[in-house]
């Protein structure tokens, strides 16, 4: 009896089901911190952080980079005599993975699970089949799926966008694909569905007109919201934004400029942003400030578990594993009141020179791990509440009084400006940020 499932043929044989270990542990296929079943706060850790696995980066991306041929040469692709069959191999290879993990869920795209056929029906075929076939794993499992999207980047129809599409031809074949993966997600279950915007954008100002290219934008996201609804999905709709790669300037850049668009267009009700960390650095932001700015706007929702290497700039996706930014994103994660739909999604893939059957492994524990300390150390932050008292007693002047009255919107400029006649030593108030951050240290090294 093993309690992970293996297929037709067992595709990481040697490893069997990572457990939790302890930290005086030296097994590298072990967890140190991560114990699924360990209650912090009101839940256990599990339920916390909602772990997810990315079947692109994890059973697709093959090692290649502009420079280089594939160096992953994966066995269920390797070992099959067709694409179908491919990908039929992929989807055991994927399930055995989730399960030897401990991991609850998955994210996919369409063109990840099932290849693309030579017209649009062959495709919508082909996603069928595995869909019916991540539907029976899916039960025989208990892994569940965290979103879907449709992957409208990759083939040379979308180059110039999909939605945003100068052809309203590309538009209506997005459409197509996109309502197929609407399909997929609602018949397994998905708990969201994302649109990434990876084309939508511009690479050229003076090719391109913005106000249309938005408009149609936000007029195939309410018709793809409509659609799915109308079938009785539930689940959120989320984007995720980025500021550019592969375009110059993607119409997603960040949270804020999301919350913008989507309250322009009246989405706000129904979509809520994936934030991923990589993509906020690309945007100039702190993973943190992504998190905290999406749950002061209402649209906290999911986040792309993963990092960037701050001295290049790149779109590297590698695996988390600072703890002190782990923290940081817990910390505001339980302060916008944890996950309801979302989850941590690890959108990462293993070193290009990462080619050791274990390394997939080795990578999830160490991003798995590095979110349970820091999910430990937000909690111990939010119980001693050390910081949250201190921030609100630098607002408490607008508690009551007159203060209370400024907020509430009683008292005009005349009104506001009458009361501001002293200078005095008002103002001169320690923001106490090098306190603040040596009390982030000890929580994080010194207990
Ligand atoms: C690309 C990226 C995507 C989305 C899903 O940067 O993050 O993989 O997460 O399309
Ligand atoms: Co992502």
């Amino acid at each position: 009896m093993t309690d992970y499932f293996v297929g037709k043929k067992e595709y990481f044989p040697g490893i069997g089901k990572i457990k939790y270990e302890g930290e005086e542990s030296d097994n590298p296929l072990a967890f140190k911190y991560y114990d699924p079943e360990r209650i912090v706060g009101k839940k256990k850790m599990k339920d916390h952080l909602r772990f997810a696995v990315a079947y692109w980066h994890s059973f697709c991306a093959d090692g290649a980079d502009p420079f280089g041929a594939a160096t992953h040469p994966h066995p269920w692709i390797v070992d099959a005599h067709s694409p179908m069959e491919a990908a039929d191999h992929k989807i055991e290879a994927a399930f055995e993975f989730f399960t030897k993990l401990g991991v609850e869920w998955y994210a996919f795209h369409d063109r990840d699970m099932a290849p693309e056929g030579d017209t649009p029906l062959e495709s919508e075929k082909n996603l069928q089949v595995l869909v019916a076939k991540a539907k029976v794993l899916q039960k025989e499992t208990g892994v569940k799926l965290l979103w879907g999207t449709a992957n409208l980047f990759n083939h040379p129809r979308f180059m110039n966008g999909a939605a945003t599409n100068p052809e309203f031809a590309v538009v209506a074949l997005a459409a197509r694909q996109v309502k197929a993966a609407i399909d997929a997600t609602i018949e397994l279950d998905g708990q969201g569905y994302t649109f990434w915007g990876g084309r939508e954008g511009y690479m050229s100002l003076l090719n391109t007109d913005l106000k249309r290219e938005k408009e149609h934008l936000a007029r195939f996201l309410s018709t793809a919201r409509d659609y799915a609804r109308k079938q009785g999905f539930k689940g959120a709709f989320y984007i995720e934004p980025k500021p550019m790669e592969p375009t110059k300037h993607q119409y997603d850049y960040d949270v804020e400029t999301v919350a913008g668009f989507l309250r322009a267009y009246h989405l706000d009700n129904d979509f809520k942003v994936n934030i991923e960390a990589n993509h906020a650095e690309l945007a100039g932001h702190d993973f943190a400030h992504e998190l905290e700015t999406a749950a002061s706007l209402g649209i906290f929702g999911s986040v792309d578990a993963n990092r960037g290497e701050p001295r290049n700039g790149w779109d590297t996706d590698q695996f988390p594993n600072s703890y002190y930014e782990t923290a940081l994103a817990m910390y505001a994660i339980l302060k916008a009141g944890g996950f309801t739909t979302g989850g941590l999604n690890f959108d990462a893939k293993i070193r290009r020179n990462s080619v050791d059957l274990s390394d997939l492994f080795e990578a999830h524990i160490g991003g798995m791990d590095a979110f349970a300390v820091g999910l430990e150390i937000a909690q111990r932050i939010i119980d001693d509440d050390s910081i949250g008292s201190f921030v609100r007693k630098r607002y408490a002047s607008f508690d009551t009084g007159d203060g209370a009255r400024f907020e509430k919107g009683e008292l005009d400029l005349t009104a506001l400006a009458a009361l501001g006649s002293e200078y005095g030593k008002i103002g001169i108030t320690s923001g106490k940020q090098e306190y603040l951050e040596n009390v982030i240290n000890q929580y994080l090294f010194g207990l």
